[in-house]
């Protein structure tokens, strides 16, 4: 499934603060820090739950405990994912967490270049969460996918971002069918250098200057 927030006011609020030319690094990177909490405590009501028994000081009463929140592996993409990351772990606080390197060759063929790949092993009880916030071409998460699924058959593998192309949509759904994408938002199109219509430009450039 893909999920987008546009009919939550506060998740694009951080959107429209985030696509403005005018916001600096440290307002993108706040924004980047406070989407990925949001975006996490939305995951999070898709997780599974237990019902536990818990004692108050006064009586004994029901509780919950969300149990996939206990096995989840982020994987940060460099670097404009690390302020999605921060934010991110605010929610899934048990998280392990892999990081990986990619970069972008020219159109027409958008090579990924992965120079870094440090994942740590996965389980079938692993939700794995791939942070990157934007995804274009969907060239880069294809790329991560391939090579995050060599360390083990996780539960679930949810991708992460703020904007998401249609194209990068669909080239990920045929490539990875069993991947669930959460984005704050779909925008329209890419431009031939295979940047986000209207979109909010190189998210590095943006957080990181
Ligand atoms: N990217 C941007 N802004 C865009 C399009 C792409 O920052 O408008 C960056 C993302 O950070 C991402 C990579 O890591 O390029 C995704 O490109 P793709 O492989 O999905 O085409």
């Amino acid at each position: 499934g893909v999920y987008s927030f546009e009919d939550s006011p506060f998740i694009m609020e951080i959107l429209t603060e985030l696509r403005d030319e005018n916001t600096g690094p440290i307002a993108f990177r706040k924004g980047l820090v406070k989407l990925g909490r949001y975006m996490a405590y939305e995951i999070t009501k898709t997780m599974e739950t237990e019902r536990i028994k818990i004692k108050t000081p006064l009586e004994e009463t029901d509780g919950i405990l969300i149990a996939d929140r206990r096995n989840v592996v982020i994987i940060t993409v460099l670097r404009a994912a690390i302020p999605l990351m921060e934010g991110l772990i605010k929610v899934l606080d048990h998280a392990r967490v892999g990081i990986v390197s990619a970069s972008r060759g020219k159109a027409p063929k958008f090579e990924i270049e992965m120079k870094y790949v440090k994942v740590p092993q996965i389980t079938e009880k692993d939700t794995v969460i791939i942070a990157d916030p934007m995804i274009a071409t969907g060239s880069t998460l294809i790329k991560v996918l391939d090579e995050v699924k060599k360390y083990g058959k996780a539960k679930r593998y949810v991708i992460v971002g703020v904007l998401a192309a249609p194209e990068g949509i669909s080239r990920i759904k045929e490539a990875h069918p069993d991947v669930e994408m959460f984005v704050a938002a779909i925008d329209r199109e890419l431009n031939e250098k295979g940047y986000i219509l209207p979109g909010l430009g190189d998210a590095g450039d943006r957080a990181f200057g």
